[in-house]
Parts: structure tokens; C-alpha cells; sequence
């Protein structure tokens, strides 16, 4: 249900000249990695404004390691729910704390 900075995000990554594949809410960890693999996305963008579902967050990381995807694909989260602690804490790529940092993150991933 909280969508709004999450499609904020992905709309300024779009008018930014990056392509996005919006999953939409309450995503299962599994989900996001099919996903990826499907789409051939070199980041996968997680947005989290529940404490309750950061978690799922750690579960995402560990399935990426399990299927060998780790290197490959880099994870970057946001939402009021997580800071940098949370990145450091659940072994992700990288932190932004609003959208145009998601733009400046997300680059930094690509390049
Ligand atoms: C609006 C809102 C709602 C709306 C959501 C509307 C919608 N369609 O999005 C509605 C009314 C539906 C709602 C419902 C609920 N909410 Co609410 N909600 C908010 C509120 C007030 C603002 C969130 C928001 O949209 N902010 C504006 C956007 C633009 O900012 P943002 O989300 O932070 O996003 C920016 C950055 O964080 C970052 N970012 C965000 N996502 C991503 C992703 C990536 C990949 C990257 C790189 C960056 C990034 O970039 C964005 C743009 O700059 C927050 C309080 C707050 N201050 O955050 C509570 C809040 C998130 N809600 C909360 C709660 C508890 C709920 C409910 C459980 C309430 C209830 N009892 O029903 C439900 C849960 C619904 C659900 N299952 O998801 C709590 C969460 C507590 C917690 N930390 O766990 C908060 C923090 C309020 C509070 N202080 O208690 N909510």
C-alpha cells in the first residue's frame, strides 16, 4: 500500500534515461529475484516504509547468494523504514534517502 515514494522513485529513474520494471506492492523476496533474472536487471530496487517487513529485505540478499546472483546484481533500498544502518546490517549495495539520490545511487551501481 505504500506506494508513493517507491513509484516517485522509479518515475525520476525513468525521466533519468533508466529502464524500470515496477513490481508494484507487497513483493515477495522470490519475487523480486525471478524478476530480476527474467528482465535481465543489473539492480534490484526495494522500498520499505514498514519496520515489521525489513526482514524480507535480508531474505532477498540471501536467495541472490544462494542462486550464485550476488555479484551480478546489486541491490538498493529506500523508505522511511530503513537509513544506512539497515544497508551496512542487511548486506546491501547501497542506501538513498530521497529520489534524487535514488538517481545518484543507482548510476554509481551501474557504472
Ligand atoms: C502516506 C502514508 C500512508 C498511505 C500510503 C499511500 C500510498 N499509496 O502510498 C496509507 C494511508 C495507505 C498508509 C497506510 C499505512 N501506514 Co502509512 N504512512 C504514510 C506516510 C504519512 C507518508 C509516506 C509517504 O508516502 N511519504 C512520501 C514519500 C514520497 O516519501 P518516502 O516514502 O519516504 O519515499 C522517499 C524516500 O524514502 C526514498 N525511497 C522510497 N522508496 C524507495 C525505494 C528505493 C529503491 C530507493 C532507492 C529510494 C526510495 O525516495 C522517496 C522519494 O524521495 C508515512 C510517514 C512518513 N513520514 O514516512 C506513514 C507510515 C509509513 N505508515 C505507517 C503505518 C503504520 C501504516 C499502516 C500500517 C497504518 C494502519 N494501521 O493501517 C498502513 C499500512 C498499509 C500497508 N499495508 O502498507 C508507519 C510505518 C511505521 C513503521 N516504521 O513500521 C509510518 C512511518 C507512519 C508512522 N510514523 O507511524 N500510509
Amino acid at each position: 500500500m505504500q506506494a508513493l515514494g517507491k513509484d516517485i522513485v522509479a518515475a525520476t529513474l525513468r525521466a533519468a534515461g533508466l529502464q524500470v520494471v515496477n513490481l508494484g506492492v507487497d513483493v515477495a523476496p522470490e519475487e523480486f529475484v525471478r524478476a530480476a533474472v527474467h528482465e535481465k536487471a543489473q539492480v534490484i530496487g526495494i522500498s520499505i516504509s514498514m519496520e515489521e517487513t525489513v526482514p524480507y529485505l535480508k531474505d532477498v540478499v540471501d536467495i541472490l547468494k544462494q542462486e550464485n546472483l550476488r555479484a551480478k546484481i546489486k541491490v538498493i533500498i529506500g523508505g522511511s523504514a530503513v537509513s544506512e544502518r539497515t544497508r551496512r546490517d542487511c548486506e546491501v549495495d547501497a542506501y538513498a534517502v530521497n529520489y534524487l539520490d535514488s538517481v545518484k545511487k543507482v548510476k554509481t551501481l551501474l557504472s
